[in-house]
């Protein structure tokens, strides 16, 4: 596939996620939503890119995501109204309204639903490879990545050879400390010690396909450096100036880019409007 066509496909998932999480704002805000809620806006080309990558090798992998899920959901082909009644608190929700927004799960796209303790889901989802020898990704934050049980069953699944990809949403933050003030030593540098392909990379949708020939094929680690742009929690924002890869990718690609946006954006917010309708 070439470069710009790749860049496209994978900018019209994450529109998907970016827009779905501007409604999530919205109603927010209006008090529509009244559950805690954590918003992966600005972190959305990760999962994006990596599903668009799937779908090119015709996988679909098992999914352990933590608390900041929506784009990893809706990235992967989750079912959007589902995802609103969830947010909703309805019975018609992705995990039957039990789940928030901090566990969403589907079995319709094999994504399993976080239990809160942060890192639980890299063990978790070693076992289900393990057990499987399912292609796995685990998707876990800067901070649920120091956990010691996190680390101990990436030793495992590099001894175990299994089609294992983790992948490290690093947005530098734990709630709002720093990853310097927690650490002095990289994720990428643990994985490799455990004889790992690993990598830290930012998260342009080109630099993860440069590097993505080994993933499902043994372990691998890639550290991603994004940025969140919301509040751990909620609606507000830390600055105003944090780097946004949405709006940098929309420029970049132009007017193709701005009508799936605006596309998508109406879609959306149509969704939305109708599912508090019929709710
Ligand atoms: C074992 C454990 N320790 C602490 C917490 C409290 N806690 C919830 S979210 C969070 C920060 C998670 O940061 P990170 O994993 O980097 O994900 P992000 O929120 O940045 O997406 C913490 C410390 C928890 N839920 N579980």
């Amino acid at each position: 596939m070439k470069d710009s066509n790749f860049r496209l496909d994978v900018f019209k998932k994450a529109s998907l996620c970016r827009n779905f999480e501007e409604e999530v704002i919205k109603y927010l805000n209006n008090k529509t939503i009244k559950i805690p809620v954590y918003v992966s806006a600005g972190q959305e080309f990760i999962s994006s890119t990596i599903s668009v990558l799937s779908k090119k090798k015709r996988l679909k992998p098992l999914l352990f995501g933590q608390h900041r899920c929506h784009s990893i959901y809706l990235s992967f082909g989750g079912n959007i109204k589902k995802l609103i009644d969830e947010l909703l608190g309805l019975k018609s929700g992705c995990t039957k309204g039990m789940g928030g927004s901090a566990s969403i799960h589907s079995k319709e796209i094999n994504m399993f639903g976080h239990d809160g303790l942060m890192g639980s889901n890299g063990p978790i989802g070693v076992g289900a490879c393990f057990a499987t020898k399912k292609p796995t990704i685990v998707f876990l934050g800067d901070a649920a990545a120091e956990e010691d049980y996190v680390l101990g069953a990436m030793g495992w699944a590099s001894q175990k050879k299994l089609p294992i990809l983790f992948v490290i949403e690093d947005n530098n933050l734990s709630i709002l400390t720093e990853k310097k003030v927690r650490r002095n030593w990289e994720m990428a540098d643990v994985a490799k010690s455990f004889k790992m392909n690993a990598y830290t990379i930012n998260d342009d949708p080109l630099s993860i396909k440069k590097i993505s020939k080994n993933f499902f094929k043994k372990p691998v680690l890639i550290n991603i450096n994004t940025n969140r742009i919301y509040w751990h929690a909620g609606a507000g924002k830390d600055s105003n100036d944090t780097f946004d890869r949405y709006d940098y990718e929309k420029k970049k690609l132009g007017i193709k880019a701005f009508k799936i946006h605006e596309d998508i954006k109406k879609q959306i917010k149509k969704l939305w409007l109708r599912q508090l309708e019929i709710r």
